[in-house]
């Protein structure tokens, strides 16, 4: 354990942390970051909130499992030894394990838990799950689930591993003229990168290129997605992107400026896609004064930009929430065959990239490093869902989904065991999440917080953070490596997830296949040492220790120049994509055998079922974004998260004349809500929102009162639980009305309350 002042790193960067040993005195910029995030000051909270012991649901300990499942959120908790802990909660898998089968345990567990290579929980849950004979698994990302199956459809790349030979930010800012934002480039979303970063750059870069000249184009609702000096606002109508983009492919048809060459020689389906675009299939013309009326933006804007965009090298990116709404595989589909019909992917500063400022590595060119990372046996069972179907999950047992082509059944799970998320942040339609909640007879969580979720489950066996365990730390798409040092205590009882695993698995006849024989310490160093022999350049581990942190640009110089599919149009033949035809697919064969009504074979244009206009009871577009103030629900209780609030709520904006109308003033309680359910939230009147948009970030601790309204202000309360489409099942939190009035009586925000806990006798 380290006092004073040690550099460590989380998802939101790197930091020195001042500790006395038992509490974060002080957090201090890292040296090298020239931005660092103020939700670092957050850390200073580590240690509030915290669950102290092993703590079990009453009903559950008296009655046993399925006992009273109602009462998870309102129950008491009987705090117990973890001897006592462990035997029940290994007891309690051998029963399911046994009586249903290992696919009757639900361990895909979503969540984004803390920075570091080897006590990543998700990491940690899966190692655990394949050693005990497997379990139910999801997958994707509730960030990137579109375009996770979308993308390699089009491209042939595995969307993350795309996302690491994106066009640099050097390169951007030595050669894009125009860049098109569908979404923006959010800077306050680069804090963030799973697994950490030692610098954020993105604010510098966006600086670079527009002193160059180069033009920003933000296509978004709030005007703060993005920042580069000079960029031009266009507040479209959200949900409306793919028809805007359709015009603009429109424009390049109508007048010949679609370069057929590029797609001619590189693509597929052209004639199919142009065809739906001039409306020679179905009758209706993408025209410009088409996707006015849907997106609001002037047809003589798009015909404009069209020609712009045409003459000069030009990038269209599309921030990741695009994808995070009903067919949210479409905008990605579209901007890759906008950028197609330019005919400047591949060269410097031309192209696409798909989320550009979504995280802090996205366009920093570094060469992607195997990382040290625990390694994961395969799953034994081949049972998954879609991962945010979870709530389809809990309450239609044995239906069927579709899921990338493949019609599947939903599992019948009887244990849910979480370790590293808080699904009362994430999932939407938090009401829906309620219900089906009650349906597993056994929920266990790792938390070290008493989240939303940590009191909604039966076990909660309370988890150590990053601050209190030895770990490396860094991300494989950052520059840095960090030796992350222990500079607290384990807060009361806790314990790391590892160790709680390898009790577990010690118990369930797994111990030495989930251990290898090693203690904690001893896999940091043994994931190190691995790392080292492929990397020897590396200095031995504990002289990595004692440096701290190493930077690996100075041993890859030049890695900051990167240019998407350079192989590529250099010779398609010799460097063909990984998709069927080798090509960028703007028709797909394989999707259109898929034969679905919600994803056809090529980009096209669907009405989303909630959008301005679609109803007259809920007028408001809610967009439920990520937090500038912190990372998701993460360290809600801190310094920084609260200084956001506004009378104690999580922020709403609105636009000055939605407020006037509703005669709400700035620092109001308001109340937001729509067929599905309400909160409150503060009011924060800002003309930097398209007026009928509402943004309430995701994030703050959920805390329903008896009928389920949330005071606190979480959106997920409001957001629709449906899939993107039948190809990617991601989720849509992003196509929501709602409507918001003044609050009278708004009750007091109970969320960082405690549950009751009481001591075994
Ligand atoms: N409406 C709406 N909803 C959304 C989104 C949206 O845009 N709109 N975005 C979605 C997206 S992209 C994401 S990624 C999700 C994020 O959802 P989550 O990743 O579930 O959110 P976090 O708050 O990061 O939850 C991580 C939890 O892990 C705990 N934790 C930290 N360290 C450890 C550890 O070492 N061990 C254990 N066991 N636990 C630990 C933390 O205390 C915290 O409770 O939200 C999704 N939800
Ligand atoms: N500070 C901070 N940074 C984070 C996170 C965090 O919690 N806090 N979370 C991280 C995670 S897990 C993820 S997945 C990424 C998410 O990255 P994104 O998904 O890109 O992030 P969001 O903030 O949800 O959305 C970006 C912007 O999209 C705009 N938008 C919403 N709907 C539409 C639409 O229909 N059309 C258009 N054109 N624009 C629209 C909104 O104005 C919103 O501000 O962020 C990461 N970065
Ligand atoms: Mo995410």
């Amino acid at each position: 354990m380290r006092v004073g002042r040690s550099v460590t790193v989380t998802h939101f960067g790197a930091f020195e942390v001042e500790s006395d040993g038992q509490r974060v005195l002080a957090v201090h910029p890292f040296p090298e970051d020239p931005r660092p995030s103020p939700i670092g000051q957050s850390l200073e909270a580590v240690t509030e909130n915290r669950v102290m012991r092993p703590a079990v649901r009453r009903s559950w300990l008296e009655g046993g499992p399925g006992s009273k499942p109602e009462l998870r959120g309102e129950d008491e908790f009987v705090e117990v030894s973890w001897d006592f802990a462990l035997d029940l909660v290994a007891g309690e898998i051998e029963r399911v394990r046994t009586d249903h089968g290992n696919q009757a345990i639900f361990g895909g567990s979503y969540g984004w838990g803390s920075a570091g290579r080897f006590h990543h929980a998700q990491s940690q849950i899966y190692r655990f799950m394949a050693t005990i004979g497997g379990h139910t698994t999801k997958v994707g990302t509730y960030s990137t689930a579109a375009a996770s199956v979308i993308v390699p459809r089009v491209v042939g790349e595995e969307f993350r591993a795309l996302q690491a030979q994106y066009t640099s930010w050097p390169v951007i800012a030595e050669h894009t003229d125009l860049i098109v934002a569908f979404g923006g480039i959010p800077v306050k979303n680069s804090q963030a990168q799973h697994g950490g970063q030692g610098r954020h750059t993105l604010t510098h870069w966006l600086e670079a290129a527009a002193a160059r000249g180069t033009r920003f184009v933000n296509l978004s609702p709030l005007a703060t997605d993005l920042t580069a000096p000079g960029a031009e606002w266009w507040p479209l109508r959200p949900g409306s992107d793919v028809s805007l983009i359709l015009a603009l492919l429109h424009t390049l048809v109508e007048e010949d400026l679609a370069n057929e060459e590029f797609l001619e020689r590189y693509c597929v389906g052209w004639d199919r896609l142009s065809a739906y675009v001039t409306g020679q299939t179905d009758g209706i013309a993408k025209s410009p004064e088409w996707a006015e009326s849907r997106s609001e933006i002037e047809a003589s804007r798009i015909r404009s930009l069209a020609r712009d965009m045409a003459a000069s090298r030009t990038l269209v990116t599309g921030s990741w929430s695009l994808q995070r709404a009903e067919h949210g595989e479409q905008p990605y589909w579209s901007i890759i065959a906008l950028a197609a019909a330019l005919g400047q992917i591949g060269l410097p500063g031309g192209g696409f990239g798909l989320g550009y400022g979504a995280i802090g590595s996205i366009g920093n060119g570094v060469k992607r490093l195997p990382l040290p990372a625990l390694p994961i046996p395969p799953n034994p069972i081949d049972s998954f869902i879609p991962v945010a179907r979870i709530a389809d999950m809990l309450l239609q047992p044995g239906e069927p989904f579709h899921f990338d082509g493949g019609v599947y059944r939903y599992p019948d799970i009887r244990l849910v065991y979480w370790a590293g998320g808080n699904p009362f942040h994430h999932h939407q339609d938090l009401n829906r999440l309620r219900r089906a909640w009650q349906r597993p007879e056994t929920i266990v969580f790792h938390e070290p917080f008493w989240t939303p979720a940590a009191k909604r489950a039966d076990i909660v066996l309370p988890t150590t953070t990053a601050l209190e365990r030895e770990d490396i730390g860094g991300a494989p798409t950052d520059d840095y490596i960090f030796a992350m040092p222990a500079v607290i205590e384990p807060v009361g009882e806790s314990r790391n997830d590892y160790g709680i695993f390898a009790a577990l698995a010690e118990r369930l006849g797994a111990g030495e296949a989930f251990t290898e024989g090693r203690t904690s310490t001893e896999w940091v160093r043994h994931l190190y040492d691995t790392f080292r022999r492929q990397n020897p350049e590396y200095p031995p581990y504990d002289e990595f220790r004692k440096i701290g942190y190493l930077r690996h640009e100075e041993r890859y110089p030049g890695e900051g120049h990167r240019v998407l599919f350079e192989d590529f149009r250099r010779d398609p033949d010799t460097h063909p994509l990984k998709t069927p035809s080798g090509r960028i697919e703007l028709f797909s064969e394989t999707i259109a055998g898929f034969g679905l009504s919600d994803c056809l074979g090529h980009p096209a244009w669907f009405e989303p079922s909630e959008w301005l206009g679609s109803s007259t009871e809920y007028p408001l577009h809610l967009v439920s974004n990520q937090p500038a103030h912190r990372l998701h629900s993460q360290l809600d209780h801190g310094r920084t998260s609260q200084k956001a609030k506004v009378a104690g709520r999580e922020p709403i904006l609105i636009h000055p004349a939605d407020a006037a109308a509703r005669g709400i003033r700035e620092g109001d309680v308001v109340r937001v809500f729509n067929s599905r359910g309400a909160c409150y939230a503060g009011a924060a009147i800002s003309d930097a929102i398209r007026p009928g948009v509402v943004q309430l970030s995701t994030g703050a601790w959920y805390d329903p009162l008896p009928d389920g309204t949330c005071v606190h202000g979480n959106p997920n309360v409001l957001t629709r639980d449906v899939g993107t489409s039948g190809l990617a099942q991601g989720p849509s939190a992003h196509t929501c009305m709602v409507e918001v009035e003044k609050a009278e009586d708004a009750p007091p925000v109970q969320a960082f309350r405690l549950p009751v806990i009481v001591s075994a006798v």
